[in-house]
């Protein structure tokens, strides 16, 4: 039996633009797996015995991109792990190692689909991030020292992949400053037209 190439959304956007809420409400409507990078790397550094628990928290409290084949290798077990075969890819690629990093590791194995870009504004995304640590996230970057960084980091290194996508025809881009149902009604168009 032959099997299916998976096919992959990217999903990018600034820190809480609603990349996650978003891809929560996607799998329950279209049966995608949801893969955020951020999580799995999350989920690395608890684990006892990782060697690269220090260097993930040292770079998420600085806003900083973890290097390439920390984050491949999780994406693609996680990938291979599971038993279906159309993936939300969350929160990459970041940056051009990312970037390059999936080029030369998976991109050939896998089918992009397009990249959905999360367009919000810094006021926007850096309130409902505060707003999250406020009521308890736990994260170690939802503080105004961290979110800095991570903005000047998604300014400066993610917006230029997103428009290298853009370039090449694959950015499908929604306005995300309002409620989650609204921005939830744009996606399903985007998704909508995939399975006409
Ligand atoms: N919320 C969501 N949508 C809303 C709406 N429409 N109206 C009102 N409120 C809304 O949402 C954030 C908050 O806003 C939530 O409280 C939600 O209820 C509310 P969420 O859906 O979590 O937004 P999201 O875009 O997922 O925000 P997140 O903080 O996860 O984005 P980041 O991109 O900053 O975080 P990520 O986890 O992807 O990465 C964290 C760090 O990990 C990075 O800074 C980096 O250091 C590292 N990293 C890498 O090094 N490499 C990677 O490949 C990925 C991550
Ligand atoms: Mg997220």
């Amino acid at each position: 039996i032959r099997k299916m190439v998976p096919k992959v959304v990217f999903v990018l956007g600034g820190p809480g633009a609603g990349k996650g809420t978003q891809c929560q409400n996607i799998v329950k409507e279209y049966g995608f797996v949801h893969l955020s990078a951020g999580d799995l790397l999350r989920e690395e550094r608890q684990k006892s015995g990782s060697e690269y628990g220090d260097l993930i928290e040292n770079h998420i409290r600085e806003g900083k991109i973890v290097p390439v084949d920390i984050t491949c290798s999780l994406l693609e077990r996680a990938m291979q792990q599971s038993d279906k075969d159309k993936f939300l890819i969350d929160g990459f690629p970041r940056n051009e190692d990312n970037l390059e990093g999936w080029t030369r590791r998976v991109s050939k194995k896998v089918n992009l689909l397009f990249v959905l870009y999360f367009d919000c504004t810094v006021e926007i995304c850096m309130e409902r991030c505060l707003n999250r640590g406020a009521a308890g996230s736990g994260r170690s970057d939802d503080n105004m020292e961290s979110l800095q960084k991570r903005f000047n980091t998604y300014i400066s290194e993610t917006k230029p992949i997103i428009d290298y996508y853009r370039g090449i025809n694959l950015v499908r881009q929604i306005d995300a400053t309002q409620s989650i149902d609204k921005v939830f009604e744009k996606v399903k168009s985007v998704f909508e037209e995939l399975q006409a």
